[in-house]
């Protein structure tokens, strides 16, 4: 296993002094980071993957500068669909639109896999005002049943230390509020307690512009943290796209085509803004997010049919 890696180093390395562009190369990072992503494969899958990528390597050596971007992802496309592009070909910009009809967005959007931005995307919910640190921490530890047993709840510590939401919700004061001199911390969960669910969702609705036959997937996810984190390039491995409300603070988005569409598509980065929805197949677009200078960034989301 040493040896398969220390030539992938090399072959990356090759390919980095030829002409290839370095974006290119970048991507590969995502192979790797693959085993601790979010939504995204198993463990167990995710190591096959790593394992199938280092040995299509060794089989055929690198010839081409095709190669280089098609055989890692051949690995990946057992577990993903090849992508044809029609969901990032023409797109010139992530669109910010407001008042948009169900019809409207069923046709631009959800159809096309376009990302988009809805300004007013969560007017009129409460959870804009009533959801932090303490809000949440109050919740979780009043209801019945712990979280962290069930192996459906995922938890995403990213650069954290903590193991769990509990964990998350025995930090200091302090450090939950962010003040000078405490450690940086982002994080993100799937709820997935029921009497939680039932609480939250008492606070935020079906974002108004989802179409009437959009199923509304009882599974939400949470991110929450503060300025300099993020979340690092990914692409997701669920079953549908994803809204994701921003309640609080604001966090810049960085979308990148698939692999294969690379030549043909754009990158985009976007920023989203308090009381903004982002709307998003991240099974298909790779994505990073950054939040931004400022308050807590509080989001809230769930995948739609
Ligand atoms: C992209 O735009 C070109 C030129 O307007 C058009 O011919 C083509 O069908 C479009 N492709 C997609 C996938 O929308
Ligand atoms: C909670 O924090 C205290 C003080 O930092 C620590 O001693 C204790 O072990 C923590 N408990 C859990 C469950 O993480
Ligand atoms: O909101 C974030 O910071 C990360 C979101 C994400 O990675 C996802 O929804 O897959």
């Amino acid at each position: 296993m040493q040896k398969a890696e220390r030539r992938l180093q090399a072959i990356l390395k090759r390919a980095e002094s030829s002409d290839i562009k370095q974006e290119i190369i970048s991507e590969l990072e995502i192979v790797k980071k693959l085993c601790n992503n979010r939504k995204t494969y198993k463990k167990r899958s995710c190591i096959l993957i790593a394992i199938l990528s280092i040995l299509i390597y060794l089989l055929y050596p690198l010839k081409t500068d095709e190669c280089l971007l098609e055989i890692p992802f051949e690995a990946s496309k057992i577990f993903r669909q090849p992508e044809d592009c029609s969901i990032c070909i023409n797109v010139t910009r992530v669109d910010r639109v407001s008042r948009i009809s169900q019809d409207d967005f069923d046709q631009m959007y959800a159809k096309t896999g376009r990302p988009v931005v809805v300004t007013d995307g969560t007017k009129g919910w409460e959870a804009v005002d009533l959801f932090d640190f303490e809000f949440f921490k109050e919740l979780y530890t009043s209801v019945a049943g712990n979280q962290d047993d069930r192996s459906e709840c995922q938890f995403f510590p990213y650069k954290t230390e903590f193991n769990s939401l509990t964990e998350v919700f025995n930090m200091s004061i302090e450090r939950s509020r962010l003040e000078p001199g405490t450690k940086h911390w982002y994080i993100g969960w799937s709820n997935c307690n029921d009497d939680a669910g039932k609480v939250l969702r008492q606070f935020y609705r079906e974002p108004y512009f989802l179409p009437k036959t959009s199923e509304n997937m009882a599974l939400n996810w949470i991110f929450m943290g503060g300025p300099g984190s993020g979340a690092h390039m990914h692409v997701d491995d669920v079953r549908y796209p994803s809204w994701q409300a921003q309640l609080k603070g604001r966090k810049t988005w960085y979308l990148a085509p698939p692999p294969e569409c690379l030549y043909k598509c754009h990158r985009f980065e976007v920023t989203v803004e308090p009381g903004e929805i982002i709307v998003v197949d991240t099974n298909r677009w790779y994505h990073q997010t950054h939040i931004l200078p400022g308050s807590i960034s509080i989001t809230i989301g769930s995948e739609f049919d």
